[in-house]
């Protein structure tokens, strides 16, 4: 039996690890900690709630006092919290720096004096900046961040390195691509164009769309930091990707055509400030060494994810009226 620390298990992919997670592993106690930011949603983790082996503890990565509290008997940690949105990051970059740079500094000062014996900090692609069009990010790759939220993963990354090189502090950092699936906050570009095209809403398409990404199914990525806590080595960093790269327009058509959604929908609009133009990963090194492979193709996933966004109106509107923030309002914590 192990005890896990996850942090940012209110937020889209946290979540979905703690359900991965419990759903393997059902003997394991987790500690869900959360600010409840706008991103963080008590929806993505109710059905646990009340469960035995798994707590919620309302909080800041920040907050050295409670971290320090909370490492008591923890195992393993694994660091989802962050600021996570590119366009916020333009407009707020303060609060990244806050969060995903001395936040993580926090968590790890905390971690390594309660000898945790292993620190998973969920990085990025975006670290490595933007590809032309040949070529794909290895770990080898120079990191060079465009976007104030890249540069703090990046800062992250660098100290997480930092507390491997000097303390000998068993970390091991995963760089993911853009992952999709259920419970992704509608701000992000598949949840917004789902939610949207449902109530015939215009499609906002940055630039000239042909911006590059490489798309994973969630529970790929899941997966993949399942196989890293079961056998990854510290130190090392590993890529985490599918081998689906889209343009943002081919995406944006795919999902159009699944719903049944004319392609007038699609507004272009002006571009984001340094948007990177492409994105694709490298991830033969986890497949080789951990023996990691993703069970999605995008089509697949893609199918997957609009089934839960049909099935699941509810969940949407309770983030469209505001209500999935009374949660927050009610706890004293
Ligand atoms: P998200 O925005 O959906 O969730 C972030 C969660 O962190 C929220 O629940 C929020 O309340 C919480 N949080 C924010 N600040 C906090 C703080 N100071 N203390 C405690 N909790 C706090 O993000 P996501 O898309 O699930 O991403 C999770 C992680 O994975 C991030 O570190 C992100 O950089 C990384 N990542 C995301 C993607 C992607 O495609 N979404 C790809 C690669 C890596
Ligand atoms: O309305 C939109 N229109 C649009 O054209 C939005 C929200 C996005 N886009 C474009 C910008 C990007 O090229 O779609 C692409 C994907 O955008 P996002 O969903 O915002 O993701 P991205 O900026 O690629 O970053 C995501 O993947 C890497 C996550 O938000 C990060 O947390 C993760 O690290």
């Amino acid at each position: 039996m192990q005890s896990l620390l996850v942090t940012g298990g209110m937020g889209f992919i946290g979540s979905n690890f703690i359900h991965y997670w419990k759903k393997h592993h059902p003997e394991d106690h987790v500690i869900n900690v959360d600010l409840l930011t706008y991103a963080g949603n008590r929806d993505n983790t109710r059905m646990l709630e009340g469960q035995g082996g798994y707590r919620f503890v309302h909080g800041d990565i920040g907050d050295a006092t409670l971290m320090k509290k909370l490492m008591r008997g923890v195992d393993v940690v694994v660091h989802f919290a962050a600021e996570s949105h590119v366009d916020r990051s333009i407009h707020d970059p303060g609060s990244f720096v806050k969060t995903n740079v001395v936040g993580t500094q926090i968590l790890l000062e905390a971690a390594r004096q309660a000898g945790v014996k292993k620190f998973i900090h969920i990085s990025t692609d975006e670290v490595y900046g933007s590809l032309g069009a040949e070529g794909a990010f290895s770990e080898e790759t120079p990191i060079a961040p465009n976007s104030p939220y890249s540069a703090s993963k990046a800062g992250s990354d660098l100290l997480v390195r930092a507390y491997y090189e000097t303390y000998g502090f068993p970390a091991i950092i995963t760089r993911c691509s853009n992952n999709y699936g259920p419970r992704q906050f509608p701000e992000k570009l598949i949840p917004l164009l789902i939610t949207r095209a449902l109530r015939n809403e215009t499609i906002p398409l940055y630039g000239d769309g042909l911006n590059v990404r490489d798309w994973l199914y969630v529970d790929d990525h899941c997966s993949a930091i399942a196989c890293v806590i079961a056998s990854g080595v510290p130190g090392e960093v590993y890529n985490v990707g599918g081998q689906n790269e889209r343009t943002n327009l081919e995406v944006v058509q795919r999902i159009l055509k699944l719903l049944g959604k004319p392609e007038s929908l699609i507004h272009y609009v002006t571009d984001r400030l340094g948007h990177d133009r492409r994105y694709a990963i490298n991830s033969s090194k986890i497949r080789r060494d951990l023996g990691w492979t993703p069970a999605y193709s995008f089509e697949s996933g893609l199918q997957k994810t609009l089934n839960w966004y049909l099935e699941e109106s509810e969940w949407y509107a309770r983030i469209a009226d505001g209500s999935y923030r009374e949660d927050k309002e009610a706890d004293p914590t």
